[in-house]
């Protein structure tokens, strides 16, 4: 049976930064595996909208749809299937972060045929198997795990076990075009090595893969790499993991089997600080990365407790430095605005930021999605329930969240006062433009910077 796989249009869509819907490939390959046909639509690689989207799907004849959409991206999920349904009676289901942590609201909306919670690996050959048996009856839908309207389904303990994404239904490694200051070279790809993170941290959602982190064995991580270097020639990956070094042990193994098998590409990853020592950081240097990132959060301790980050300012710094010292660049990841923020621990997080030796750093205000323990803390006190306030947040025109301890508009220039402290300093400019990358793509990254020093502040 046929199935057609939809990244909708993102909500703020920036055109010159794209990535391959790794969800969606994962989906399509379990359907090959089961004997069903895939194919996968995305919208904003082909500069669709979702009227186009919606046209391109029907002109395949499917007889499932599927959809996936992160928060930000629900209300064009919305819209392309309300097109799809003014013409068409073809199934149209959903998955994804944002159906997986606001499942009774998106069932509530009643165009969704069915609403996916959680993995959906095994979710959509079931759907598949049934649509295929049952065209036009739902009501024995309910006997499928991991629906809003079902029983929940167990994470898939042996992940080893899902085939590799189908990237033969995606467009080629070399049309996504990542971030600038995110690769060294292209074309690259993402990988997921693991899934489920068993900390806390209050403004992240589990709603997907949950808090049960499963691994995949080294032998099956570095057997995708090999593929995407030789099928795809691809010269890059990027880990997308949580946690990449959450099991030391295990990434000690993933790099002497880089080694020994004397592959050659640049990687980089998501880390956290206390989960790295020097000697890892220097291995992983050897095995080809070049840039680690760290979720920091905050220059303030009393900030990361409220957060439940559970790491230490020392340890933060302990990392930075030793992932720097072993010749890996990097990246610190913030949030302003969490509750309990006040211009006091923006300032400290801002020194803090230009304390250590980071290469780069990308400060977020924070955003209370769905599926997050901080939703929950201010669910009260947020200034509109619905979507939009999101989708303005991204236009830069308001936020959705400011803690009572600061005003909307002083959230806001502190936001531009850390990009600017961070980035305009006469030291780290020299030594930034000394360095031939960034005449090769780095002016991208200025320029990046440029709009959003000089956008308007959010109100
Ligand atoms: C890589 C990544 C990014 C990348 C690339 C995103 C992309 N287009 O692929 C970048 C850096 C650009 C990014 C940006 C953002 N991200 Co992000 N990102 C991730 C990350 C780390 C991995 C995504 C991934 O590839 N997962 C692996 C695949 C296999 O999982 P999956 O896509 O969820 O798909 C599975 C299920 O969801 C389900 N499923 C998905 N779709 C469908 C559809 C159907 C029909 C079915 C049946 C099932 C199904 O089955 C799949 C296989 O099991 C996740 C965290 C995570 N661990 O997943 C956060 C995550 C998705 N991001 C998140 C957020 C908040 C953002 C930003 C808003 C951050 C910001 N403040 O700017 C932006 C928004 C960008 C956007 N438009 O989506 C949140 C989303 C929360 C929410 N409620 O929406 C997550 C969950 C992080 C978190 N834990 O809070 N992100
Ligand atoms: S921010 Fe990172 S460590 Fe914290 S819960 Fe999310 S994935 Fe886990």
């Amino acid at each position: 049976m046929k199935v057609v796989l939809l990244q909708p249009p993102a909500a703020h869509h920036q055109s010159s930064i794209e990535y391959e819907p790794l969800g969606l490939a994962y989906l399509a390959a379990s359907l090959e595996k089961a004997g069903h046909s895939a194919a996968i639509l995305e919208a904003d690689l082909n500069g669709w909208d979702c009227k186009r989207l919606a046209d391109e799907a029907l002109k395949l004849s499917p007889k499932l749809i599927g959809v996936t959409a992160a928060t930000i991206d629900y209300e064009n999920a919305l819209k392309t299937a309300r097109l799809i349904k003014e013409t068409s009676t073809i199934p149209i289901v959903i998955g994804g972060p944002h159906a997986s942590s606001s499942a009774d609201e998106v069932e509530k909306a009643k165009i969704f045929d069915a609403v996916i919670v959680g993995e959906g690996d095994e979710t959509i050959v079931e759907l598949a198997d049934y649509f295929n048996q049952e065209p036009s009856d739902y009501s024995k839908i309910s006997k499928i795990k991991g629906l809003a309207v079902s029983a929940p389904r167990e994470p898939i303990n042996d992940i080893d076990q899902i085939p590799f994404p189908a990237r033969h239904l995606l467009h080629h490694p070399s049309k996504y075009q990542p971030s600038p200051g995110s690769y060294k070279n292209r074309p690259i790809a993402g990988v997921i090595t693991s899934r489920g993170c068993p900390f806390n941290c209050i403004f992240c959602s589990h709603a997907v893969f949950g808090h049960k982190v499963r691994f995949r064995s080294p032998e099956n991580v570095v057997l995708e790499v090999e593929q995407l270097l030789n099928d795809y020639k691809v010269k890059e990956i990027r880990f997308w993991d949580d946690t990449f070094n959450l099991d030391r042990q295990r990434v000690f193994k993933i790099c002497e089997l880089i080694n020994t098998k004397g592959l050659k590409f640049s990687w980089s990853c998501q880390g956290r600080v206390d989960c790295l020592t020097k000697e890892l950081a220097k291995e992983m240097a050897k095995a080809g990365c070049w840039q680690i990132c760290f979720g920091l959060e905050s220059g303030s301790q009393e900030m990361l407790d409220k957060m439940k980050k559970n790491i230490s300012l020392e340890a933060a710094e302990k990392a930075v430095r030793e992932a720097k010292n072993a010749g890996l660049e990097t990246k610190g990841f913030f949030i302003l605005g969490l509750p309990g923020e006040t211009k006091q621990t923006i300032q400290q997080t801002i020194n803090f930021a230009r304390r250590l030796p980071l290469d780069l750093a990308q400060f977020s205000l924070a955003t209370p999605f769905p599926g997050t323990v901080f939703k929950e803390q201010v669910q009260n006190q947020l200034k509109t329930a619905g979507f939009s306030s999101f989708q303005q947040m991204y236009s830069g025109k308001s936020l959705p969240y400011a803690p009572p301890t600061l005003t909307a508009k002083e959230l806001g220039k502190a936001y531009q006062r850390a990009y600017k402290s961070f980035y305009i300093r006469p030291s780290f400019i020299i030594k930034k433009i000394a360095k031939p990358a960034f005449w090769r793509k780095g002016y991208r990254s200025l320029f990046a910077l440029m709009k959003l020093l000089f956008a308007p502040t959010p109100d």
